[in-house]
């Protein structure tokens, strides 16, 4: 039955052929790169989203069309596990080697091995979700998708043009519709209405929150902010900015979270719409990304990025579950990659405990499940925090002694519904900084004033091969190149404060360079020179010499 199956996709497989000289790879987020060659990736997808659906016993499987925060002619696809996670990482493989095959016997061919091995009962139901960006591409990747599914008679739903933690949390909620442990109503409605009353509840009776703007990318955040807005009448305002979603080329184009983070400044098209003092965000093209930031009375920009947004957020949950006298019970953890600012990993480490994992969403999410409250953010801005089954339990079933417990436990179950448990999420993230900032009565001021960042910089080089670098100490120390690791800890030395590591992108064919130090020239120093070191390594050809900003 098995073989008879999978040939059937012959035809509709036909249409779809793989491009000779390309090679894909399931990375980090999924396959990325230029969107006119992905065609024959979506159809396998489709193919093998149906597949993981008859693994997980006809469980919903989510399929997210998007390349984030990249520029507009990249699109990928990433699949979302029946919990609303990322695919777990076994199938990364396999995907890859679906992906590329180069005909469409071969396909066929490993399909069938694959099916065996993993011994995929074809019989069981398929169901799949998906979703994708603004982007051009997406409406004909979407349908070379739609014909992998159609291909193995998945039962489909078309999620639409929405954001990235949208489609996981239609995801979880589809799998857990009609359970005990239902997470929302499954629509996108159901999403706004959750977290527009859960932040309705938590600042409530407090004095009014100024006006934010919002930089959208000119990406899908746009239409989710202008929704969530509606749901959340007049409780916050937002003014939003970048909302272009069909000008040709001005996606995530010197706007977004990607450029605030790897820029540090503001994005042009908000110069002279930011006043001094007021505050302000960037999302990125999927809205998985929040990047915060205001100007000073001096006009002078200050970012807070991902480090920023976990400091507030884990002193603000710590000090709800002491309030609601839980403190003995739950405890709050944080996880960060090797790209924390050294300043926030020494504020955070002498309150609470920190794991250093290496990028990836994937890594921090796990991390962060070992924790009661865990609290993860990347410094770029990507980020969530999880309440581990027993702790919303504990939430749930505690009686409180006072007034003033029962009030911290009742933000706290608000905090778990406000929170987009599944992923990190832009917009979610954002409401939860607003109420930590609405109930400490801090402006951007105080907020960055928890400690301030050693200066850094990021670089990218590009090599011959990226894969010849290896890393270990969650990406802190370089095992491969031979030697190299020595050579950057020899000229770290020499840096004050200094900081350094290198590691192979896991969405881009380049290396990068991170670097910090106390000041901004050393940082800036440190980073091309350990930077130079990696050029050398790789044997790169002297007149190109390629470093620029990550
Ligand atoms: C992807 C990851 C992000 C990570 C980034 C690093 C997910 C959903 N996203 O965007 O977490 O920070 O890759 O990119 O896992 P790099 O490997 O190119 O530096
Ligand atoms: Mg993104």
């Amino acid at each position: 039955m098995t073989s008879s199956i999978i040939h059937d996709i012959k035809p509709l497989a036909d249409l779809h052929p793989k491009p000779e000289s390309v090679h894909f790879q399931y990375g980090t987020a999924g396959f990325r790169t230029l969107g006119h060659v992905l065609d024959s990736v979506l159809f396998r997808v489709g193919i093998l989203a149906a597949l993981r659906s008859k693994k997980q016993d006809g469980k919903t499987i989510g399929v997210m069309v998007t390349a984030s925060h990249n520029p507009e002619v990249d699109n990928g696809v990433k699949l979302v596990d029946p919990r609303g996670e990322m695919l777990e990482s076994s199938w990364e493989a396999h995907a890859t080697n679906i992906a590329n095959a180069p005909t469409t016997d071969a396909l066929v061919a490993g399909l069938v091995k694959f099916v065996d091995d993993l011994k995929i009962d074809l019989s069981k139901p398929a169901r799949v979700v998906y979703a994708r960006d603004t982007r051009p591409s997406g409406a004909a990747l979407v349908s070379a998708l739609d014909d992998g599914l159609k291909a193995l008679g998945a039962e489909v739903r078309d999620a639409g043009v929405t954001t990235t933690p949208i489609l996981h949390y239609l995801v979880k909620a589809i799998n857990t519709k009609g359970t005990s442990d239902s997470y929302g109503d499954d629509s996108e409605e159901g999403y706004y209405q959750k977290l527009s009353s859960a932040f309705k509840r938590l600042v409530k009776g407090r004095p009014a929150i100024p006006p934010l703007l919002i930089d959208c990318a000119n990406g899908v955040g746009a239409f989710a902010a202008e929704k969530l807005a509606q749901h959340l009448q007049d409780s916050i305002t937002f003014i939003l900015a970048n909302t272009s979603t069909t000008t040709p080329g001005a996606l995530n184009n010197a706007c977004g979270a990607d450029f605030v983070k790897t820029q540090q400044k503001l994005p042009p098209s908000l110069e002279g719409k930011l006043k001094s003092g007021q505050r302000a965000c960037s999302l990125d093209g999927d809205a998985d990304r929040l990047m915060y930031f205001y100007l000073d009375e001096h006009s002078q920009f200050h970012m807070l990025d991902g480090d920023k947004i976990a400091a507030l957020v884990a002193a603000f949950i710590g000090e709800l579950v002491k309030a609601a006298g839980l403190d003995e019970d739950i405890k709050v953890g944080i996880v960060q990659t090797a790209y924390a600012n050294g300043a926030s990993t020494k504020y955070l480490a002498d309150r609470v405990p920190v794991k250093c994992v290496p990028t990836g969403v994937k890594h921090l999410h796990h991390a962060a499940e070992s924790f009661d409250i865990g609290v993860y953010f990347e410094a770029n801005g990507h980020g969530t925090v999880l309440f581990s089954r027993e702790t919303q339990e504990k939430l749930r079933s505690h009686e409180p002694t006072s007034p003033a417990q029962s009030t911290a436990q009742g933000h706290l179950i608000a905090l778990t519904e406000l929170i987009n448990q599944t992923v990190g999420d832009a917009l979610s993230d954002m409401l939860l900084v607003e109420v930590v900032l609405a109930h400490k009565s801090y402006t951007g001021i105080e907020w960055d004033a928890l400690y301030a960042d050693l200066p850094n910089r990021l670089v990218k080089v590009v090599v011959g091969d990226r894969n010849a670098f290896r890393t270990v100490d969650a990406e802190r120390r370089l095992v491969s190149p031979a030697g190299l690791q020595e050579k950057i800890d020899a000229l770290v030395g020499g840096f004050e404060g200094g900081r350094s590591f290198v590691r192979p992108s896991g969405t881009e064919d380049v290396v990068r360079v991170y670097a910090e130090a106390s000041s901004r020239v050393q940082a800036d120093e440190l980073a091309f020179r350990v930077a130079g070191l990696v050029y050398d390594q790789a044997g790169g050809d002297p007149a190109k010499r390629p470093v620029e900003f990550l």
